[in-house]
């Protein structure tokens, strides 16, 4: 038997939905894994102590499998909780509803007009939101162009967006949050941008600044992508079959700049840290815990280890990482009041230990176009500003620029997903194959390396000299001898 309500009398007690269908009050764009095993169960949480109507109807931009699995079940998933040793599995309840923008983009418009919606989140990666990764400066293709300049239904996020703020305005449906919950920079300030410049290309940028806010957020929990194995996990738990089943770590923490003039689910409730200034958070985070995740991703996923936590294995890697944290990031950052960057440093290291995740190296190493700015680069260009010279963070790129050859050290093929792929291989085969020719093929990819970056001859030996001791020695043998 399938998830849905009427199933529920199966399901074990202590795991059922701590509330019953709620009203909507948040549009989510995005309904990936991460956002079912975070938000969706903070704001299950917050509703269950404090109330409220703040169902969220999930849009998934352009998969269909997760949508058709949700309604099927009622809107109900579960979420299953890894622990080093033993699991917990729960439904959660706070879904109101699921749509697939490709296949009804209109109607995800006339929601985002629906007065009873107040909350925007969206988890829908780096790359949907259109920001050239090293400038944050908005890159108008020609699919936002036309979702701006004519009537066709929108096919982009920023033009769901913005076709769903004039909605609103229109509707007079009053003031709205929308909240950034991706690791993109200062993804409030990025949100913000974003909006007002298509706001000013639309001629509603009046109504937009007073009605609508972008609080930053700091986002963390570990999901990885579910696989046969989560669903048959969650099977065994619930008594019952669930298609759209997650796994996710322990730690969960979700940091929220409190600026939501339509109001909010009482996410403090449920453990949320509201704040004024989520930004230092954010740089914390995005820099330590991300650059370091995409950092033992590439390196290992190069020296052949399926996962982050075998990759954490390798020898020399955890030291590499370690001297990564306190010599370059953590003196590129002020963390916020009362946290130490080297324990939050070593927390981190801790989660990605954790075997029973199973967080395939190659999951992570996705899209490092549009992550390695704000999760290694800006962490580089502060510590070049202090005079420093970031051999570490240096590795870290180094990491990427071996993965993107497309060859682990064993010869076995290595799959470059990313927006970029196609210019990244027309560089690297029109530059010659050296160490040095990688290196300044990659560095002239103009939306990732800063002109700063790019003409830095001192960043450009280290990156070099990693790349030549990769050549010589493979990346476990460097990695043993390196820290
Ligand atoms: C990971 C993140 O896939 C990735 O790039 O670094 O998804 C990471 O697991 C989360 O940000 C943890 O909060």
């Amino acid at each position: 038997m399938e998830l849905s309500r009427s199933a529920l009398a199966r399901v074990p007690v202590g795991s059922r939905p701590r509330i019953a269908a709620p009203a909507p009050g948040i549009v989510h764009l995005g309904l990936g894994a991460f956002h079912r095993a975070h938000q969706a169960v903070f704001t299950e949480d917050a509703m269950a102590a404090a109330g409220g109507d703040w169902g969220i109807v999930g849009v998934a931009p352009r998969s269909p499998q997760v949508v058709e699995a949700m309604r099927a079940q009622d809107g109900l998933f579960s979420v299953t909780t890894l622990g080093p040793s033993g699991s917990s599995t729960r439904v959660i309840g706070s879904s109101a509803g699921q749509l697939l923008a490709a296949a009804d983009p209109d109607a995800v418009v006339t929601l985002l007009g629906d007065p009873a919606i107040r909350v925007v989140t969206l988890t829908v990666t780096e790359k949907a939101y259109r920001l050239d990764p090293a400038t944050g400066r908005l890159l108008l293709d020609d699919e936002l162009r036309a979702d701006l300049e004519t009537d066709r239904p929108p096919r982009t996020v920023p033009g769901l967006l913005i076709r769903g703020l004039i909605a609103r305005r229109r509707a007079d449906a009053g003031p709205i949050a929308l909240v950034s919950c991706d690791n993109l920079p200062a993804n409030g300030h990025r949100m913000r941008g974003l909006v007002e410049t298509l706001a000013t290309a639309c001629a509603v940028s009046d109504w937009v600044r007073a009605n609508v806010t972008f609080p930053g957020t700091m986002v963390d929990r570990i999901v990885p992508a579910s696989t046969d194995e989560t669903l048959a996990v969650a099977a065994k738990a619930l008594g019952v079959r669930d298609a759209a089943a997650v796994c996710g770590e322990p730690y969960l923490a979700w940091v929220i700049e409190d600026d939501f003039p339509g109001g909010r689910p009482a996410w403090e409730q449920a453990g949320a840290v509201m704040t004024g200034d989520p930004r230092p958070w954010e740089l914390l985070k995005v820099r330590t815990l991300n650059g370091v995740h995409s950092a033992i991703a590439y390196l290992g996923a190069v020296a052949g280890r399926e996962t982050i936590a075998a990759a954490l294995d390798l020898p020399g890697l955890r030291p590499a990482v370690q001297r990564l944290i306190t010599e370059d990031v953590a003196p590129s950052l002020v963390p916020p009041a009362g946290v130490d960057a080297l324990a939050y440093g070593d927390e981190v290291l801790a989660r990605f230990a954790n075997p029973a995740m199973g967080h395939r190296t190659v999951q992570v190493a996705m899209d490092g176009t549009q992550k390695l700015p704000q999760r290694i680069l800006h962490t580089i260009e502060d510590r070049r500003a202090a005079g420093a010279v970031p051999r570490w963070a240096g590795l870290a790129v180094a990491g990427w620029m071996r993965f993107v050859q497309g060859v682990a050290d064993d010869g076995r093929p290595l799959p470059l997903n990313d927006p970029l792929a196609d210019r990244i291989r027309a560089r690297l085969a029109a530059a010659p194959a050296t160490p040095d020719g990688v290196v300044d093929a990659l560095l002239g990819l103009d939306t990732v390396f800063s002109p700063a970056l790019a003409a830095d001859a001192e960043l450009r030996a280290v990156l070099v000299e990693w790349l030549t001791a990769f050549e010589k020695h493979g990346v476990a043998q460097t990695l043993a001898g390196a820290a």
